[in-house]
Parts: C-alpha cells; sequence; structure tokens
C-alpha cells in the first residue's frame, strides 16, 4: 500500500511540473545556440517539460509549432519571433485556449493583449550605445560605416538600425554607405562585407563597421583580412551580443567593440509564467535585460572564457 501511494504522490508530482511549448526561430547564430541551452537548463532546473521546436528561421514553421501546442493543450508557450509581424491569427488562438505566450528576445507589432509578457532586450538602446562608442572613439574626423543589418522585419534589425542611425545623424562626419541584411549569420555577413569592400574600391575608405550581431562581424572580420585590411585598428568594429568569439576576436586586435546581450531570456520568462500560473501574479509586459559595452580594454580573453560557463 505504501509504495502505492508513494508511486501516486510521485506521478503528483510530475504532474505539477508545467509542460511549456518552446517556439525557437532556429541556431543562426553563436547568441541563438547559447539562448536555446540555456532555456533547456532553466527548464530542467524547475522541472518543466520543455516542448523544443526549431523553426530553420521559417515563421510559417513557428506558427506549426504553435498550433501543434495549442493541440497538445501545453500549459504556456515561449517564442521568439522570427519577424515582427503575422503573429496575431496564431495567438489568437492561443489566447481563446487560455494557453499564456511569453515572447522571448524579439518583439512584434500586435496587440499586447495576445502574450503574457516579453522578455528581451532595449535594442534601439543598444544601436545606440553602439553608435556613442565610435563617435567617442572616432571624434570629428570624417567616418564613413559600413552596416550589416539583422534578419529583414525582425525586431532587433528595425530598432538596432534605427537607435544607431539616429545617433550617428546627430554628427555630420558620419556617413553610412551601405547597409545591407547579413541575416545574422557569419556566412552571410562575410558573403556581404565582400561585396561592401569591392564597392569601396577595396574598402580603404570604409572607416568602420557596424554588425547588428556579432556573428555577421565575425564573417566580415574574415572577409577584411582576405582583402589584405586590418580590421580593429584601419577599420574599426562594433556589434551586439557578446559572444565568446568576438572576445577572442578582441584579444587578437581584431574586433574593437560589443554590445552584451544575455543569452538568459527564460530565466525572468519560467518566473513569470510560474507566478501567473500558480498565484495569478500579471507581470510587467516588457521584462528588459542589460545591454552593457564592452571594449579591448576589458579582459576580452578573459571574457572570452567566462562566457563558456553561461551556456556558450
Ligand atoms: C536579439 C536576437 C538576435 C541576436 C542574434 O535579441 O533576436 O537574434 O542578436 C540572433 O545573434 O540571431
Amino acid at each position: 500500500l505504501a509504495a502505492g501511494i508513494g508511486a501516486l504522490l510521485s506521478t503528483t508530482a510530475m504532474a505539477d511540473g508545467l509542460v511549456v511549448g518552446f517556439s525557437q526561430i532556429g541556431s543562426e547564430s553563436g547568441w541563438r545556440a547559447a539562448e536555446t541551452s540555456v532555456t533547456k537548463q532553466e527548464a530542467e532546473k524547475r522541472g518543466v517539460d520543455l516542448k523544443f521546436a526549431d523553426a530553420q528561421q521559417k515563421q510559417e514553421n513557428q506558427i506549426k509549432a504553435l498550433r501543434g501546442f495549442i493541440a497538445q493543450g501545453v500549459d504556456a508557450i515561449l517564442i521568439a519571433p522570427v519577424v515582427a509581424t503575422g503573429w496575431d491569427e496564431v495567438l489568437g488562438e492561443a489566447k481563446d485556449a487560455g494557453i499564456p505566450v511569453v515572447l522571448l528576445d524579439r518583439g512584434i507589432d500586435a496587440s499586447q493583449d495576445l502574450y503574457l509578457t516579453s522578455v528581451a532586450s532595449d535594442q534601439v538602446k543598444e544601436g545606440a550605445v553602439a553608435a556613442q562608442w565610435l563617435v567617442d572613439t572616432v571624434g570629428d574626423k570624417p567616418c564613413t560605416i559600413v552596416e550589416l543589418e539583422g534578419t529583414v522585419g525582425s525586431s532587433p534589425a528595425i530598432n538596432r538600425k534605427k537607435g544607431f542611425d539616429d545617433t550617428i545623424a546627430a554628427h555630420a562626419n558620419f556617413t553610412i554607405s551601405r547597409s545591407q541584411t547579413g541575416e545574422f549569420t557569419r556566412s552571410k555577413g562575410k558573403e556581404v562585407m565582400e561585396g561592401f569592400i569591392k564597392a569601396e574600391d577595396g574598402g580603404k575608405n570604409i572607416c568602420a563597421v557596424y554588425a547588428h550581431n556579432d556573428d555577421m562581424m565575425v564573417g566580415a572580420i574574415q572577409a577584411m583580412k582576405d582583402a589584405g585590411l586590418k580590421p580593429g585598428t584601419d577599420i574599426l568594429t562594433v556589434s551586439i551580443d557578446a559572444v565568446p568569439d568576438i572576445f577572442s576576436a578582441m584579444a587578437a586586435g581584431d574586433a574593437n567593440a560589443t554590445v552584451e546581450l544575455t543569452p538568459n531570456m527564460a530565466g525572468p520568462a519560467f518566473d513569470a509564467l510560474e507566478a501567473f500560473l500558480k498565484d495569478g501574479t500579471v507581470p510587467e509586459k516588457f521584462i528588459i535585460t542589460e545591454s552593457k559595452l564592452y571594449t579591448q580594454a576589458d579582459d576580452p580573453a578573459g571574457e572570452a572564457e567566462r562566457r563558456k560557463s553561461l551556456g556558450y
């Protein structure tokens, strides 16, 4: 009888563990891969049964995954929305099913009552922090910038461009001569930078590169080196995420600055979800993570090491 009661209790205990569907964009960057591993760790720590779906960067795959989670009757949904639009219908279905949705690391253009909360950085601020570092570093001499944008239509690409471009616009000696998407990937970032170098007379008059994430910058650094240019000295670099590889590039003198983005969006997300589901606590609509600047002066080799314990 005791064994039977024990088994029943342990089953009940399992039943208390939330079942959460997670629609992840893909694994386009080192940061995204770290966010995935941290989310799985955070779920494990909390006894959450995480149903993981990788969308290979396609919105239709995310919408399909969400419909699958709704059909399964999960307790909650996490989603990192690849682009900012096109979510109203499927989020309305989740709402009708009484399933709370939490946005991770990217925002959407939709009514705020379609999601419980959003855990993300202030992406406009990230762009502005990157631009201010460049302004402070270059001073008032003429500076031609090329810009590697994130995924077309994604909230980070829109916001990081706005934050950077608006800050730069206040300083007449800066010109953004070319700006194109590198899709947040190393390979596309390298390919687009090769095009910029060709179009800018071998890159001699490029003063700085701004990339919406470090992975595109790592690709761009390779393109600059292949063209005989000196990233980090002749051409300044500033990007966003603070992944280990950008710190290794800084330690080698090939990169100059990055703005940190924590890969741990899931911790605050699960905390908000558990409080909401357990005692109805309604969270802030926007939970904003920090955006700290790191440069070559900040022990880049040590930072590369330290980040390996943060999920990279
Ligand atoms: C930003 C996040 C971006 C990262 C990239 O919040 O959505 O997506 O900066 C990733 O590395 O591709």
